[in-house]
């Protein structure tokens, strides 16, 4: 796998560390912290001032059960934190699934689109992401969040998140597309049980090389569900959000290492950590003795 991204976002030889800003009143680890514009352009800088090399502004939620908001609100959502924290000079990625707001992004800056339904949710998007020449995060999800489960259901779920990828790999070149700025994401969590994250992650390889292309992949497992449940208590209770920290840490090493390009982490200081662990790692492992 490669660490070199598409072309305008940042560079390192290292996998890049992307910030999460949920500027949403729900979302699943942090929903309501940073809701207000204020806060949220804050928890930005933050983010980047310990060590995040880009950061992903949301407006809406995509827990499991989540419903829509409208689009009007994710853009009164969005609209000051992606302008306020282009203005500061901070790589923006927008977490959207609505065309719209992704236009509205990139006309304040943003230099990333990052698509949990891998253009599947808004028919505008691929022919949007076209125009506009951007850079494009295509997520492997087979639905909304507030049924997702009822298609979490797979024989090999590597080989099937693929060949869905790859589908929607072509959809969005088909429509005008640059491959070379598509971003592959296997969608931890997303129309995914538990046990189905895992065969994904052992396996982030298979998702770099799809119809013969080759392509960044970025992985989103940061506080999510299947953290907390390996990590259950003795009775079962899964393990708070708040208390996988450690365990995301873990995974950014141990996909890092794998050679992902980025991480989307809600804590970055630890994660900024392990990435450059995982690259010494790489290096030695490379270099002759
Ligand atoms: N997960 C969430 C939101 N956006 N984007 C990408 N590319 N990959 C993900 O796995 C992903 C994402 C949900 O997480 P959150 O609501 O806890 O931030």
């Amino acid at each position: 796998m490669t660490f070199v991204g598409p072309p305008g976002l940042p560079r390192a030889d290292r996998c890049l560390v992307m910030g999460v800003v949920n500027v949403t009143p729900d979302s699943f680890s942090d929903g309501g912290r940073w809701f207000g514009a204020d806060a949220a352009i804050k928890h930005g800088l933050d983010l980047v001032a310990q060590g995040a090399d880009l950061v992903d502004v949301g407006g809406e939620s995509t827990r499991p059960g989540a419903q829509r908001v409208s689009e009007t609100e994710e853009l009164r959502r969005i609209g000051p934190v992606v302008t306020e924290l282009v203005k500061a000079g901070v790589p923006v990625s927008i977490d959207t699934m609505r065309a719209a707001v992704a236009e509205f992004a990139l006309a304040a800056g943003a230099t990333l689109v990052n698509d949990v339904s891998g253009g599947l949710a808004d028919p505008q998007m691929p022919r949007l992401v076209a125009a506009a020449g951007v850079s494009y995060v295509l997520v492997h999800w087979r639905g909304h969040s507030r049924d997702m489960y009822s298609r979490a259901a797979y024989d090999d779920v590597v080989s099937e998140v693929r060949d869905e990828l790859t589908r929607r790999v072509d959809a969005v070149v088909t429509a005008g597309a640059d491959p070379g700025r598509i971003v592959i994401d296997p969608g931890l969590g997303f129309g995914k049980r538990p046990e189905h994250n895992w065969p994904l992650l052992t396996h982030l390889a298979d998702f770099s090389r799809l119809g013969g292309r080759t392509f960044p992949v970025l992985v989103g497992a940061s506080r999510k569900r299947f953290l907390g449940l390996l990590l259950a208590g003795p009775d079962g209770t899964p393990r708070p959000f708040d208390g996988a920290d450690a365990a995301t840490v873990a995974i950014s090493a141990l996909a890092a290492t794998a050679g992902a390009w980025c991480v989307r982490v809600h804590q970055v200081p630890a994660n900024a950590d392990a990435v450059r662990v995982a690259a010494a790692w790489r290096d030695a492992a490379t270099s002759p003795a």
